[in-house]
């Protein structure tokens, strides 16, 4: 039987700040877990964001770069040119990569760089107390959006994956969701299929992964996977986007 979820070795013995229901756990766990499968450990350099996301950076064995505030793909730029021989991963999350870096996330992605990014897709700036991210869904409230984000002033919901897969150079483009034990086995397949695109230097590849934040939500855990469900999978359909490996 295919193992679901355990728990990855390359975690630090500690306690979390995460919410009950909150996917960055998960979207961690089958990251790391995944390094750990394919013997990455050792030459992984992980670049870490503003938000949430960041937290993570504290549990992890392997070396972690922090680069907040949307800087994470200049950064990994750097380290992956100086040594292309490291396997080098971006985890942001979408306050950090679509709004305050998105410039920096498009060119680096239009410039094809060997390593593979890792997005958290929550819609909501998560860590601040609930803020409207550039991917807030229609009608979410939100502390910046108190009747809802509506079509004037704040416009639609912007699609990464979407975006991204517009572009020459990026390799691999697709999004999955962390809602339930199916989507989150297709995640990992998603992941471990990037991961082994940089180990044979096969250019960029950007991942997103649709995730829960019960508490900006304001919706119990339970609450929170039906909304997934029924609303922010439509709102961001799941599948690849570009596929050219
Ligand atoms: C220049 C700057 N702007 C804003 C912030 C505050 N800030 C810290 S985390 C964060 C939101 C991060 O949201 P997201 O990337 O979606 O991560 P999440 O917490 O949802 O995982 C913001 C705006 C900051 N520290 N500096
Ligand atoms: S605020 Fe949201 S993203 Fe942050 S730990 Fe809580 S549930 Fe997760
Ligand atoms: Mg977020």
């Amino acid at each position: 039987m295919e193992i679901v979820y355990k728990k990855s070795s390359n975690f630090i013995e500690a306690g979390h700040s995460f919410c009950p229901g909150c996917s960055h756990g998960i979207a961690h766990n089958i990251m790391m877990d995944t390094i750990d499968e394919m013997g990455l450990a050792e030459k992984a350099i992980l670049v870490y964001p503003v938000g949430c996301a960041a937290n993570a950076m504290t549990y992890v064995k392997p070396n972690v770069v922090h680069a907040p505030h949307g800087r994470a793909p200049a950064v990994a730029t750097g380290i992956k040119r100086c040594a292309p021989d490291k396997f080098v991963v971006l985890y942001q999350g979408d306050g950090d990569l679509a709004a305050i870096g998105m410039a920096e996330t498009i060119h680096m992605a239009n410039r094809g760089e060997h390593v593979t990014t890792i997005y958290i897709n929550n819609t909501i700036y998560g860590m601040t107390g609930g803020q409207m991210a550039p991917t807030t869904m229609m009608g979410q409230i939100t502390t910046t959006t108190r009747e809802g984000r509506g079509l004037h002033g704040e416009g639609q919901p912007i699609k990464m994956c979407e975006m991204i897969s517009t572009l020459g150079e990026p390799k691999f483009v697709a999004r999955y969701a962390l809602d339930n034990a199916k989507h989150v086995i297709e995640a990992r397949k998603g992941i471990k299929k990037a991961f082994q695109m940089q180990v044979e230097d096969k250019g960029y590849a950007f991942i997103e992964l649709l995730s829960m934040c019960p508490s900006n939500w304001h919706l119990s855990p339970k609450d929170s996977v039906k909304y997934m469900e029924e609303e922010v999978i439509k709102t961001f359909p799941l599948g690849v986007y570009k596929e050219e490996v």
